[in-house]
């Protein structure tokens, strides 16, 4: 079929260029010549992944045109630009999301019908990005979503893993990692650009000279270096017409890598020289919160942030622009300490490079940085061996030295030299090795510092950097984490925005607040009942899903009750497993009635990381209590334990909306924020949570009576500890929890085996690090309550109403406008 084709783009000026006005006919035309002369195949001849292609090569021409306008406007604007700085982006699938910013969906479904094609099928062949780990991954993703709804400048720069997340299987209930090619069948949604390659010097020495004037300078003596090539994606608004870009850099070998180093004449040693330098995009570490100190890890993080400085001052910015202006221009945001070598990496850029005095140079970088911490956990703050650093980066270690210095300097001055207090303040710690702590770095080096909760800012300011806001006050604040309505609501629960829509039309989708509107409809019979068909019918759809995927069987009327996160013993899985095995032995002791009971499904999803022992091994337990709960027909149609492999944000999309209960269970002082949290009471899930995170903001919203509180809270949690926590005395007096343990421990889960659950029943009771036993039967009593609310459907319905009408404030365009005008000033 020949019919209209897409306009030159040759000539781009603001607002010149406009999109075609799409039509089916159009779509079916641009699609096929993607097929045919992109593809190289007949559509007769096209397999689904030709299709999907096609069809993804066929959206993104539709994005193209404000694409380039978004870049051209933002070049003549001399505006200020974010540079989001972010190791991980977890983006999840690329084609709804296009469709829907776009506004292509009716026509694409009906243009590819036209073809014979289901576009269902081509969605499910996208294989998504997994280039984060969990919630600081996904946060990044929903936060450039947010800027380019918003039409903020922001260049969001990362890393090009060529193995994102590994995809998790299970062989006999024990998690198994697959690498995840995610790049294998082709990536339409990346644009390299070999052309822009940026060369990154590592290792080497540094050399002490006098300049022309006479100043005693310090300049770096690489010892190798590697290519960085930028692969662009879109990032669009919703139908906005910005496309703003995401950028991620893959390491490839120089020549002069090659010959200066490891050329020897032996071939097989100088692919190896190859082969080293693109270990350092090829995989994502993933490790969730506790990072590991690889050397490779260090690599990566000062390669992407090469690249992405040198990509803005040189590229980005008009030529000879004085850099003296250059907070004016950017402001860097460090997505936690991974890119916090982009400190000294300015300082080195601004001294070494331009040859700028120290002192202005630090006065630019300070206003160029901010930093947001995203944990609390204290083996989760980076620190990197001086030896190390001092190896890979030693120019960059100088600058850190000098930094660290000046700072001590100043505070001795403030504070009549108390030793103690600039021991405490360095950046350089001393024990139990020497290192550079990149936190302390990232805080000094920032004009703002801020958490990702009110409590975690607060735990922050109070526990975790205390010297550091007794000295800036003002540098420190808060903004909550938040999610994106069109990726979290509007696409993955398609009926609830539907309902929604009708009632109070669909202004919510860029404006969350607007949620408050549902309110009076909380009190609307029939609106109620439309809700909970809703909840019903995604319910279907995910045990539909489940069959087909896990060949799970789960039952269509029990309360769905869903614990998905990272596995991690602060997020305590182990409490839920107490839970659940404390249901199941009330039942087959006899002394619960099944018909006494809530039928409930419990849904796991959680990855565990490679190396993490004992999260393995909750894994492994889970599972295997799952399949004797599963067989067990005492239990049958009251129970059920589901435990899908590879939880990642495809399943979250499908898992979220169909839930009734969240279970948001850390113990409190220990989750910084949370943001599933979030996407569940958006869709109309109750939360049963600890005094946590975003947990606390959740509640204060949706009010008491709308939220299921349990366990001890922060303050309660530090009192136990300094008491001297003993999790053997809850063992003891509890005469339920050990019926729990011990059947746990008797081996009736594993097959007979004792040995299988002695290690998680020996840690909860010998060691229990986030007291796991002090909560339990304040869980269990939380648990009581949720059955009891559940009973009555029709009032269930109405706090999981009043939980999505209140919570429109968890939106990541909030989020983005507090940054905007606490942190950024853009
Ligand atoms: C997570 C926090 O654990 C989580 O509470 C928060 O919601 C999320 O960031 C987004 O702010 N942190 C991480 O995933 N990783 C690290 C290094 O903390
Ligand atoms: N992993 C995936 C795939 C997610 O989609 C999310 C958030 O929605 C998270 C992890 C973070 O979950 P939580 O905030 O519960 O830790």
């Amino acid at each position: 079929r020949v019919g209209p084709t897409l306009p030159v783009l040759s000539d781009i000026a603001t607002g010149a260029v406009q999109s075609p006005t799409p039509t089916v006919e159009r779509f079916v035309n641009h699609f096929l010549r993607e097929l045919n002369f992109g593809q190289g195949v007949l559509l007769s001849r096209s397999t689904i992944n030709d299709q999907y292609i096609a069809l993804a090569k066929t959206v993104r021409k539709y994005m193209m045109a404000d694409w380039l306008d978004t870049g051209a406007k933002r070049r003549e604007g001399g505006t200020k630009t974010v540079g989001y700085l972010s190791a991980e982006y977890l983006l999840g699938r690329q084609l709804s999301n296009a469709l829907l910013a776009t506004d292509l969906q009716d026509i694409a479904a009906d243009a590819l019908r036209e073809c014979g094609i289901d576009i269902a099928d081509l969605r499910a062949q996208e294989i998504e990005p997994g280039l984060g780990n969990g919630g600081l991954g996904r946060l990044a993703a929903c936060f450039i979503d947010s800027l380019a709804t918003m039409d903020v400048p922001c260049i969001g720069y990362g890393i090009r893993y060529e193995y994102g997340i590994f995809r998790q299987t299970f062989e006999d209930n024990r998690q198994v990692e697959v690498p995840d090619s995610w790049l294998s069948l082709g990536s339409p949604w990346e644009f390299p650009h070999p052309e822009r390659q940026v060369r990154v010097d590592f290792g080497g020495r540094t050399e002490q000279y006098t300049d022309d004037e006479g100043r005693e300078r310090s300049r770096w003596i690489p010892g190798w270096n590697v290519l960085g090539i930028p692969y662009h994606q879109m990032v669009p608004g919703f139908r906005n017409h910005t496309v703003n870009t995401l950028r991620l850099w893959s390491a490839k070998a120089t020549q002069a890598f090659d010959l200066q180093i490891f050329n020897s004449g032996d071939y097989a040693e100088a692919v190896r020289a190859q082969t080293f330098a693109e270990n350092i995009s090829k995989v994502l570490y993933p490790e969730d919160s506790t990072p590991q100190g690889k050397e490779l890890r260090l690599q990566q993080q000062y390669f992407f942030v090469a690249c992405s400085l040198h990509d803005f001052i040189e590229n980005t910015l008009p030529q000879d622009f004085d850099l003296h202006h250059l907070p004016e221009r950017i402001v860097f945001q460090l997505n936690d300490t991974h890119p916090v070598i982009a400190i000294p990496e300015l300082m080195r850029i601004l001294v070494d490079i331009k040859g700028f005095d120290w002192d202005d140079a630090w006065d630019i970088t300070r206003q160029c940085f901010a930093y947001t911490c995203h944990t609390l956990l204290p083996e989760a703050l980076e620190v990197w061996s001086v030896e190390l650093m001092g190896k890979l980066l030693p120019r960059h270690l100088e600058i850190i030295y000098r930094i660290n210095k000046n700072f001590l300097e100043e505070v001795a001055e403030a504070f009549a030299g108390d030793e103690m207090r600039i021991r405490r303040m360095s950046i350089i710690s001393e024990h139990p090795e020497r290192s550079v702590r990149m936190a302390y770095l990232a805080t000094i080096g920032s004009s703002k510092v801020n958490g990702v909760a009110e409590l975690h800012s607060q735990l922050l300011r109070d526990k975790v950097l205390p010297d550091f806001s007794g000295y800036w006050p003002d540098k420190f604040t808060n903004v909550t984490n938040g999610v994106t309505p069109r990726r979290f609501v509007f696409l993955a629960n398609r009926k609830l925005s539907d309902l929604v829509t009708d009632a109070i039309g669909d202004g919510w989708v860029t404006d969350l607040e607007q949620f408050k509107k549902l309110e009076p409809f909380a009190d609307d019979p029939n609106f109620r009942q439309q809700f909970a068909q809703v909840k019903q019918a995604n319910k279907e759809r995910l045990y539909n899903l489940l069959k087909a995927r896990d060949g799970l069987d789960l039952p269509r009327d029990a309360m769905l009750d869903v614990m998905v996160k990272r596995l991690h013993e602060y997020k305590r899985q182990s409490l839920k497993l107490l839970h659940i095995v404390s249901m199941y032995d009330g039942i087959i002791s006899g002394r619960v009635s099944t018909e006494s009971v809530v039928p409930r499904t419990f849904v796991f999803g959680a990855k565990a990381a490679p190396g993490y022992h004992i999260a393995k091994e909750t894994i492994f337990l889970i599972n295997s209590v799952a399949q004797t709960i599963n067989a067990d027909e005492r239990v049958k149609n009251v129970m059920s334990v589901a435990f899908p492999a590879n939880y990642n944000v495809t399943l979250a999309e499908k898992l979220i909306p169909a839930a009734d209960l969240s279970e948001q269970i850390s113990l409190a002082g220990k989750e910084a924020s949370g943001t599933g949290n979030m996407k569940f009471a958006l869709n109309g899930a109750l939360t049963i949570g600890t005094d946590d995170g975003a947990n606390v903001e959740i509640r204060e919203l949706v009010g008491d009576d709308n939220f299921f509180l349990f366990g001890m809270d922060e303050p309660q949690v530090e009192e136990l500890r300094a008491k001297g926590y003993d999790p053997e005395s809850y063992y003891q007096s509890n005469e339920n929890l050990r019926a729990t343990i011990d059947l746990l421990a008797s081996g009736h889960f594993t097959g007979g085996d004792r040995r299988l659950a002695a290690q998680f029943v020996d840690n909860l009771r010998t060691q229990d690090p986030f007291m796991a036993l002090a909560d339990y039967q304040s869980y269990l009593d939380a648990q009581a309550r949720v059955d009891e609310a559940y009973r009555d459907s029709d009032a269930w319905t109405r706090m999981a109403i009043l939980n999505v009408a209140r919570t429109g404030f968890f939106s990541s365009d909030r989020s983005m406008r507090d940054y905007r005008e606490r942190i950024w000033n853009v």
